[in-house]
């Protein structure tokens, strides 16, 4: 359901309630979608909110538009050839593993230059640090560095942080991991990283750099991972563009 006091946007809940009934299968792959009309009445909420929440499951690939007949829900293939925006528990969760952290550092600090540029703010301004070891089944599997900057970002460093930050960042202070950009490079870890992560300095890592975008498209956070070369591995589905229909 939707609620208005709830501090999640209105067309995110509906999104997440409309993705939830497709995921359920109350609609086969083909099948024509409720109107823009019949979900405002059936939810109760505007025009605008409606169009947001079928854009946004548009993009994911979930629905299709057909111009001028409607919108359809998509066949299941589809959506595998998106790559969805995850957080180290979702993304531990679906291998079967339990995701924990382990808070190395928390604090503000004033921007870098370069990092003030990943996040389009004045350099110098002060952002929240939050380094932390992350770990699968209690295994070390990299060092993410997140600096954020948010209006009152200050507060999450308030916040328990071995927990998952993506969970913490939506439900508490509604920003929502929306899009991310993301830089992977192959290096070698230096003594620090090699002590905490349980490895010999110079042995071989993943480098990521990623910068998230929240869902009015700005960024709130910039990351720099160090991951474990001999324990992570990166999955990357690759399909080839399918024919359009009407080819
Ligand atoms: C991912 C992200 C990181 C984010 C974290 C949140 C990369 C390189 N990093 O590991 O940006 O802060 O997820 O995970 O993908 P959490 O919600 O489990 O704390």
């Amino acid at each position: 359901m939707v609620e208005r006091n709830h501090p999640l946007p209105l067309y995110y809940q509906l999104m997440q309630e409309l993705r939830s009934r497709i995921e359920q299968g109350e609609w086969k792959p083909g099948d024509l979608f409720p109107s823009e009309r019949e979900l405002c009445q059936a939810y109760g909420v505007s025009r605008m909110t409606v169009r947001q929440a079928l854009a946004e499951l548009v993009n994911e690939g979930l629905l299709r538009r057909d111009q001028g007949r409607g919108t359809f829900v998509a066949k299941p293939k589809i959506r595998k050839r998106l790559s969805r925006l995850t957080s180290f528990t979702e993304e531990m969760r679906s291998r079967g593993k339990q995701a924990g952290a382990r808070v190395l550092r928390l604090e503000m600090v004033p921007a870098r230059p370069r990092i003030a540029d990943f996040l389009e703010i004045d350099a110098e301004r002060p952002i929240a640090l939050i380094e932390r070891l992350r770990l699968a089944d209690g295994e070390p599997i990299g060092i993410e560095c997140s600096y954020l900057s948010f209006k009152g970002c200050e507060a999450v460093l308030r916040e328990d942080l071995t927990r998952s930050l993506y969970e913490i960042l939506s439900k508490r202070f509604g920003v929502i991991p929306t899009r991310a950009q993301e830089e992977i490079e192959v290096g070698t870890c230096n003594p620090r990283e090699a002590q905490i992560l349980g490895i010999q300095p110079g042995d071989p890592v993943m480098l990521i750099r990623r910068r998230t975008l929240d869902q009015n498209g700005r960024p709130f956070e910039f990351v720099e991972s160090v991951y474990r070369g001999d324990n992570y591995i990166l999955s990357v589905e690759l399909m080839a563009e399918e024919p359009s229909a009407h080819s």
